[in-house]
């Protein structure tokens, strides 16, 4: 697997200033990037960003080949992110997640052990 890497753009579509990170970045303030992100391209890794300094806060996962070109496609919110840091992931065959219906794995749980695109036509084996 390639070294991780990330650039975070100041305005939406990969517009605006850059910064390029390839490792845990406690800090955006001190690179001038502080609240400033908008859009992101993931080069490779999977990537953990904080709404706080020194991983503080609300925090959003960024995965490599997926399009962030505006904050939403994050689930995040816009100008917040002050810092972020590569995620260790290892992917194996019994990679996997448990869904629930509801809050607090209350209610219907379904395993999962390969990307589901689309719950509309999901049915559980
Ligand atoms: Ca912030």
């Amino acid at each position: 697997m390639s070294e991780p890497r990330i650039s975070l753009y100041e305005h939406g579509n990969t517009s605006g200033r850059a910064l390029e990170v390839k490792s845990a970045t406690a800090n955006l303030v001190d690179k001038g990037f502080n609240d400033k992100c908008s859009s992101i391209v993931v080069h490779s890794g999977v990537w953990e960003l904080f709404e706080h300094v020194n991983y503080g806060g609300k925090t959003w996962i960024v995965w490599e080949g997926q399009n962030y070109n505006e904050w939403t496609k994050w689930g995040g919110q816009n100008d917040v992110i002050s810092s972020l840091r590569p995620v260790k992931v290892k992917i194996t065959s019994r990679s996997g997640c448990k869904v629930y219906q509801h809050a607090h794995n209350k209610g219907r749980c379904i395993e999962l052990w390969e990307p589901v695109p689309n719950f509309v036509d999901y049915q559980s084996p």
